[in-house]
């Protein structure tokens, strides 16, 4: 992949909004600068008013309680108000919209039917959905792991719990057994909701199956809820697992919505950071909606009638914002898909775009750039009129692929908005406003209202001002969609965003800040990452290698991949004894997808006799990441390495 240009280069073409585009938008130039400056000028004024934008069932008298010193870190929004988010997401559009559809779900095989799922039966599937979860135990405040495909019975499922104060934590159904039952324990889950099994692109993985093996030791007997979407053979585990649909049959399709205080956990989600296990991130119900609703609103210029796709899965924190929360808080219709960009061939996600007639589509960089190696035919031959708006999320997007977006998908008539956020973050941080602001290519560009980034020095953390300038990107001040905690475990969420910066929330992206004040994504700083969008800790990776009996050690880093931005290169150091061969590699290759999934599998591994190790011990992975992008002239100074040799060994088997 070429990186994203350089602010100063050609490639940085200005795209003014069109006089369409402002006229429409619900925030064009001159109300971004004023709404900008009152959201920082009277942060709790600003907030105070955007809280109204859903229903409280006791309205909150204390808008903001924040603090970012290391050791006393507190984030409370709203924290005196009390609601509940699925009646926000469903109940209060009963009067208005229930015959409207609230979710369009488009099946993996187009040749099934697509459902239109009103509001009114969004409703009745959600309040069964809470009493099934009810009847098999779960109380507020409860956990449930849900790891089902891209089927309504997903937001049913987060739906349900938020209706009835339990704590969801969707674990993505690509995930291994293990990843899996890691994240069961790690919340200390009552009940997981999975399916028979999960089809995607042609392909079934067998979601049950994974369950069983992943609880295979599990003596807390946590009890499975089942949705049957392939009807295939499972293995029941008696007296545990219950079918939904014979559970459905015996419940009303009313429950009640429990009364939550809005920072009572809405959820967890399972997040990858540079050092140890994957984190829960903790969500609160309040500020995360108020958050969620409002940039769904605003980034996509979202109005009545339109019908809104974001193409990520609810297993990622995308589909929780801007495919379940946000758009339902909006009284939107929103599109889930179960299926793959490819499948049955390259038109699919543009099919999908002309029979739903979709307004605003949202996706990754990743599939846009495996798209435009298919070549235009695939999205011309389709009617893409009633596109209005474009997304990108989850790295940065080359300036290629964003014209080809631009040209070929948008025909120049839509703005593009390259969202940059985080799982952490809860929504946008960083976005142009369609009808605010020129797009450029590859830059994430404004922050969001209320949010205060800030490019500080790497070394001395001290802020760098003024504009044409390039550091790391930290956050001045809270905004209500943050996270407030790592469950279970406020120590590490405070060490991970608050300590090596203090004062500020450290992203672990690095940025430029360009002469127009605009803002440039550069990646990641720290040791996490990001293949076809997806987080993945290097830690994890090698932790996952060298539980094989023939590793003795393993370096992981990632290196620039065409379509999936970065790709997983793997240094293996192999026991005494151990022969490399292709076999061999191939092995270890299934046995990183067996062990964390199939989105973790290494696109290359080289046999490394030594690792470049300072005196102390220390891996210098700054060689690895040249030695892997083949950036032989650039490694730096090596003379503190305890065996300066290791490294011509490793460009000299580089090749192989
Ligand atoms: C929402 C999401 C977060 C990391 C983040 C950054 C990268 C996301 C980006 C972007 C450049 C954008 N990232 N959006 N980089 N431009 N528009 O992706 O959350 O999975 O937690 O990943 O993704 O590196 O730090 P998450």
């Amino acid at each position: 992949m070429s990186s994203a240009a350089h602010p100063d280069s050609a490639a940085s073409a200005v795209h003014p909004p069109s006089a369409e585009t402002i006229a429409r938008a619900h925030v064009d130039a001159a109300k971004y600068e004023a709404m900008y400056k009152a959201s920082i000028t009277d942060s709790a004024g600003f907030w105070g008013e955007q809280g109204k934008r859903i229903d409280w069932i006791k309205p909150y008298t204390q808008v903001r309680d924040v603090d970012f010193t290391l050791g006393q870190v507190k984030i409370n929004w709203y924290a005196d108000g009390t609601l509940n988010v699925a009646a926000n997401c469903i109940d209060r559009h009963l009067a208005t919209r229930a015959d409207q559809t609230a979710i369009i779900w488009e099946p993996d095989d187009p040749k099934d039917p697509a459902k239109h799922i009103t509001y009114r039966e969004l409703h009745a599937e959600t309040c069964k959905m809470a009493n099934v979860l009810k009847s098999l135990g779960v109380k507020k405040g409860d956990r449930v792991v849900i790891y089902l495909p891209m089927i309504p019975e997903a937001a049913y499922a987060m739906l349900a719990c938020a209706r009835i104060g339990a704590i969801h934590s969707v674990v993505f159904a690509g995930f291994s057994p293990d990843a899996l039952g890691a994240r069961v324990n790690g919340c200390d889950a009552k009940v997981v909701i999975t399916s028979d099994g999960a089809p995607r692109g042609g392909r079934v993985t067998k979601l049950k199956d994974n369950v069983n093996q992943a609880l295979l030791h599990d003596t807390t007997d946590v009890k499975c809820l089942i949705v049957r979407r392939t009807g295939q053979q499972i293995a029941f585990r008696q007296g545990l697992d219950y079918w939904y649909h014979e559970e459905a049959a015996k419940v009303p399709a009313d429950c009640p919505a429990e009364e939550m205080n809005a920072e009572d956990p809405l959820f967890i989600l399972y997040t990858s950071g540079s050092t140890g296990q994957p984190k829960g991130v903790v969500h609160t119900s309040g500020g995360y909606l108020v958050y969620a609703a409002m940039t769904h609103q605003i980034t996509f210029d979202y109005h009545e009638g339109d019908i809104y796709w974001c193409t990520a899965d609810v297993g990622w924190v995308t589909g929780h914002s801007y495919i379940v929360y946000g758009p339902l808080a909006n009284g939107a219709t929103t599109l889930m898909f179960e299926g793959v960009p490819t499948f049955p061939d390259a038109s699919r996600f543009w099919q999908v775009c002309e029979k739903h007639k979709v307004t605003q589509f949202y996706t990754a960089p990743t599939a846009i750039r495996a798209l435009m190696g298919q070549g235009t035919e695939w999205v011309t031959k389709c009617d893409l009129s009633s596109l209005r708006l474009l997304g990108t999320v989850g790295e940065p997007i080359n300036p290629e692929a964003w014209n080809w977006y631009d040209s070929v998908v948008g025909k120049g008539k839509c703005p593009i908005v390259d969202t940059w956020w985080q799982t952490e973050t809860g929504g946008h941080l960083i976005t142009p406003l369609p009808g605010a602001h020129p797009t450029k290519p590859g830059a994430a560009q404004k922050p969001f209202f209320g949010v205060q980034p800030v490019v500080l020095e790497p070394t001395t953390g001290a802020e760098i001002e003024g504009n044409g300038v390039e550091g790391v990107l930290a956050i001045k001040d809270s905004w209500p969609g943050q996270m407030r905690t790592v469950w279970g475990d406020h120590d590490r969420f405070e060490k991970t965003y608050f300590s090596d910066y203090k004062g500020y929330y450290f992203s672990g992206d690095g940025c430029r800040r360009d002469k127009d004040g605009d803002y440039w994504i550069t990646g990641r700083v720290d040791d996490v990452i990001n293949v076809s969008g997806h987080r993945m800790g290097t830690a994890e990776v090698e932790s996952a290698l060298v539980a094989h009996a023939k590793v003795a050690e393993a370096a992981v880093v990632g290196y620039p991949h065409d379509i999936k931005g970065q790709g997983i290169y793997c240094y293996v150091t192999l026991m005494n004894g151990e022969e490399p061969s292709e076999d061999l590699r191939k092995e270890l290759r299934n046995w990183v997808r067996t062990e964390i999934g199939p989105i973790a599998s290494p696109d290359v591994i080289q046999w490394a006799p030594g690792l470049p190790k300072t005196r102390s011990g220390k891996i210098m992975r700054r060689i690895l990441r040249k030695i892997a992008e083949n950036d032989f002239g650039a490694l730096g100074d090596t003379s503190t390495l305890a065996d300066p040799s290791v490294v011509d060994d490793l460009i000299k088997n580089r090749s192989e």
